[in-house]
């Protein structure tokens, strides 16, 4: 067999929330580009992360997690920003869970097969899946009413899998030169995901409903002549007792938040980081289009 030349292209990762489409793109990537945390719609902006090898260029798309429910603004703008991420891609992989496809899927389904493109479906947490057999039966029931190029079991935890996808998804790419430089994973600046990682550790830290009505502004990213990066990070949040619970007693819960952010802030962008976090209360933020083009989402 002829060996294939260079491939690339897009690949887009659609699902609903909270299946682990963060998780892949990382582990392709081989850095924590993207946030994760335990609870449903944590990605709120369409990013992409970059897997350069000797073969391929693949660009993967993290989206939000695509929901029927979209009423507030921001709801809704996430859910345009994650349909908007499918189109004109080379392929989408399409992620569910191991346990079985569900009524939320198949609104994904119909959105993912609106765009026309190619897509795999991934059943991803196999590691959780308590009885394995079911694995197949699952796959041969999803394929005989959904149109998939592939349906492939994962777990993103364990690790079971993922070369061969990677096989997989090059196998479906187009031939054709990186678009990209080989050593650059995302298009996202530093300043994004530093914002990124403090909103990662409010999802860690804080109770059920916090983290969604939070957003973080980095009002300052300066490097010193030290290679010392200066980063200044603004928590909104809509109500005064929710600031008080982000600073905590004595301050504690933001400085807990404030260090975990900044260890991996230094580990990702490889230099000393010096960083500053406040709490500001701006009410409705997550209501009113205007304060959040302010803050970064697009509408
Ligand atoms: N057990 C298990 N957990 C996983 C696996 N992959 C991801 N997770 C966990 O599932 C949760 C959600 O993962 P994310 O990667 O944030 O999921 P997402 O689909 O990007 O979620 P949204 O951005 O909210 O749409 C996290 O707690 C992950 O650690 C897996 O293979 N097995
Ligand atoms: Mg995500």
């Amino acid at each position: 067999m002829v060996k294939k030349q260079f491939v690339s292209g897009f690949v887009a990762i659609a699902g609903r929330p909270n299946v682990g489409k963060s998780s892949l793109l990382n582990y392709f990537v081989g850095h924590k580009i993207s946030i994760i945390s335990r609870r449903p719609q944590t990605t709120r902006n369409r990013l992409l992360g970059i897997c350069t090898s000797d073969d391929s260029q693949i660009v993967f798309v993290d989206t939000p997690g695509i929901h029927a429910s979209e009423g507030k603004v921001l709801n809704r703008v996430i859910n345009k920003t994650a349909t908007g991420s499918l189109e004109g891609v080379d392929l989408i992989l399409m992620m569910i869970t191991a346990s079985g496809w569900t009524k939320d899927d198949e609104y994904v389904y119909q959105k993912v097969k609106a765009t026309g493109v190619d897509a795999m479906l991934l059943l991803n947490k196999t590691d959780v899946l308590k009885n394995k057999d079911q694995i197949l039966p699952t796959i041969s029931e999803i394929a005989e009413t959904h149109d998939f190029r592939e349906i492939i079991p994962i777990s993103v935890k364990s690790r079971y899998n993922l070369d061969s996808l990677q096989k997989t998804i090059e196998d479906a790419l187009p031939e054709g030169p990186a678009g990209f430089p080989e050593d650059q994973i995302t298009d996202r600046s530093q300043r994004f995901l530093a914002g990124e990682l403090v909103r990662e550790k409010l999802f860690w830290h804080l109770g059920e409903e916090l983290p969604y009505i939070s957003a973080v502004e980095i009002s300052r990213f300066e490097m010193d002549k030290n290679d010392v990066a200066h980063i200044d990070a603004t928590i909104w949040v809509e109500k005064p007792g929710q600031k008080a619970i982000v600073i905590g007693k004595g301050g504690l819960s933001l400085k807990n938040i404030g260090t975990k952010a900044r260890l991996e802030m230094e580990r990702l962008f490889q230099c000393r980081v010096h960083l500053e976090c406040w709490v500001k209360v701006r009410k409705g933020w997550t209501n009113d289009a205007a304060i959040m083009r302010s803050l970064g989402y697009d509408e």
